[in-house]
């Protein structure tokens, strides 16, 4: 069998956070189509463009990742994409709500389509993309958080 999973986010920025569940992902399924979402609702920091740059950027050496954008829903792309599993990621307890929410809205919308979660490390169980945002405007360091071309982008922004 080929086990197919979209791994579904916003990624502005990706994190090491992010690239933590995409590696236990990949322990459990053959490929993994990381999907970031073309957003109208929020207010990004980095364009689409760059989103998918620096993802690429950060799985180039992992032949059974892809990296692409979409648009509209979520169930839809997966469909599309021909797989059945959104793949998300858990940290503290704060994010159960909102996933379960997330994860009943798609199953009423497409109910052949499963969410699997993932935990993630102790160690990233704090990080969010918009703290490493609030850090880095803030003249933080975020080197230990982000991929080297993500923290030279945020640097570059907030010089
Ligand atoms: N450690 C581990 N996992 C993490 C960390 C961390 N430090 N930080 C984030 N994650 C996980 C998140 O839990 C999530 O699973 C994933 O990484 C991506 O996170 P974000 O914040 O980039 O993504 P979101 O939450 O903004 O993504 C929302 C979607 C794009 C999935 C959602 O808005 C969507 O599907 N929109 C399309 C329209 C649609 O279908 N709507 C109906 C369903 S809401």
């Amino acid at each position: 069998s080929n086990r197919i999973a979209v791994y579904p986010g916003s990624f502005d920025p990706v994190t090491f956070g992010h690239l933590d569940i995409l590696q236990r992902g990949l322990s459990v399924f053959d490929h993994i189509i990381i999907a970031v979402l073309n957003n109208s609702r929020k207010d990004p920091l980095f364009s689409v463009e760059e989103r998918v740059d620096f993802l690429r950027q950060a799985t180039a050496h992992l032949e059974s990742v892809t990296v692409d954008s979409f648009d509209g829903l979520l169930v839809d792309y997966v469909q599309k994409k021909k797989a059945n599993i959104v793949l998300r990621g858990l940290r503290a307890i704060s994010d159960f709500e909102y996933e379960l929410q997330i994860s009943a809205i798609n199953k009423h919308l497409n109910p052949e389509i499963e969410t699997c979660f993932m935990m993630t490390s102790n160690h990233y169980s704090f990080l969010s993309s918009s703290m490493v945002k609030e850090a880095a405007m803030y003249g933080g360091s975020v080197h230990e958080l982000v991929p080297e071309p993500v923290e030279k982008a945020l640097n570059q922004k907030f010089k």
